[in-house]
């Protein structure tokens, strides 16, 4: 189902098929949609015009909220929100542990208070599964504990080994319910997801230990969450020999223009971040000469687009000027134009990686990009 067509030096040229939408052209960027909706009121119409191969939901946000019954009853995430190219969606590990409070981790998994209501709830291995299976994504995440920075030696090593149970578990429960009669998405897969904090050596037992379990692919989690970029770097180059060659590589929840190149030369093929729809909506702008912020006054008369060299929707159409007005104005356009424009970008962004890839010129594209895309122009 992976194919790698080209490598130059670790980097991967790919591509990847799904049960939805045929093919996902790697190095990929997938864009964040939650709640089944990309955040700054874009839909499934906007995900097709700026470029988007595959879209990310989350299992948490939607168990609380329709509660995936509801999908599952409405035939599952694509035909619930109409987009019928591939989905990806993350378990609840990370969410449970960023959003939710008074959390008790157990063997069995992890009670915690919903965010929304403070109801308690509780997520293991099984559920997480059963919840993926009613929203019939295509590539479903594993169940894990992304934790925190810093973490000692042991707590990490303890909850590694968990993660590893976990996994186990949670494959056994995947075949279990792709296989029974009425399942949305038959076809879904299973990522695995390595964890072990920043300590080389459980990371590597770790990914030697889940690479047995034959997922269809593997994630590095645990990372991008307050460590140093270099000591995310070294992780990274730590583990990837240790990553089954033919299956895809995901980082999860990464990151800038910059952290996404030097992924790819590092062997990784699938990329997550709610940064560019983040920043969109705060103004902060990507370019190819480097990131701006079109509230700043300079722009109040400036009829050239956001990107000269951008030729999404939004910089075919509208000036600098006019996005500067929507935002003081605090329309809700703004905030459209704004995320479009930036997603177009990361998709671009990857577009370019693997048109680089594919013509043997990605080591030239990184050394031209990598540090210039995230200045401040
Ligand atoms: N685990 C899961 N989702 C994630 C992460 C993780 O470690 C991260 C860490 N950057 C982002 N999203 N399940
Ligand atoms: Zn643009």
């Amino acid at each position: 189902m992976f194919k790698v067509i080209k490598k130059e030096g670790s980097a991967r040229r790919g591509e990847f098929q799904c049960a939805h939408g045929g093919v996902v052209q790697t190095p990929v960027f997938m864009n964040v949609g939650t709640q089944a909706a990309i955040k700054g009121g874009l839909s499934a119409f906007d995900l097709k015009d700026i470029g988007c191969q595959i879209e990310l939901s989350n299992t948490y946000h939607l168990h609380l909220r329709p509660g995936d019954d509801v999908v599952r009853q409405m035939g599952g995430l694509h035909r619930f929100m109409r987009w019928d190219g591939p989905i990806l969606t993350d378990s609840g590990g990370f969410q449970v542990f960023s959003l939710a409070s008074l959390r008790k981790i157990k063997e069995e998994g992890v009670t915690f208070a919903s965010h929304l209501d403070g109801h308690r709830i509780f997520m293991g291995p099984e559920e997480s599964m059963q919840i993926q299976s009613n929203l019939g994504s295509d590539i479903a995440m594993a169940f894990d504990e992304c934790v925190e920075n810093p973490a000692t030696y042991e707590y990490a090593k303890a909850s590694c080994e968990r993660t590893l149970r976990w996994l186990e578990r949670c494959k056994k429960e995947h075949d279990r319910l792709n296989g029974l009669p009425g399942t949305v998405n038959p076809g879904q897969m299973l990522f695995g997801i390595n964890q072990g904090a920043t300590f080389p050596d459980l990371r590597i037992w770790h990914m030697q230990e889940i690479a047995k379990l034959d997922c269809d692919g593997y994630a590095i989690g645990g990372l991008a969450v307050g460590e140093p970029t270099e000591t995310m770097y070294e992780i990274i180059e730590a583990v990837e020999p240790y990553m089954p060659a033919d299956k895809p590589r995901y980082l999860m929840g990464v990151g800038t223009p910059s952290n996404i190149i030097e992924g790819v030369a590092r062997g990784v093929d699938f990329f997550d971040c709610v940064m560019p729809a983040r920043n969109a909506r705060h103004g902060k702008l990507f370019t190819w000469q480097g990131t701006l912020n079109i509230k700043n006054a300079k722009y109040k008369l400036d009829d050239g687009p956001i990107d000269p060299q951008c030729d999404c929707p939004v910089c075919r159409q509208f000036s600098r000027a006019y996005v500067r007005h929507l935002f003081a104005a605090e329309e809700i356009l703004a905030m459209r134009l704004a995320v479009m424009h930036n997603l177009y970008f990361y998709n671009k962004l990857t577009q370019k990686i693997r048109d680089a890839l594919d013509e043997g010129r990605f080591a030239a594209f990184r050394a031209e990009y990598s540090e210039k895309l995230s200045q401040k122009i």
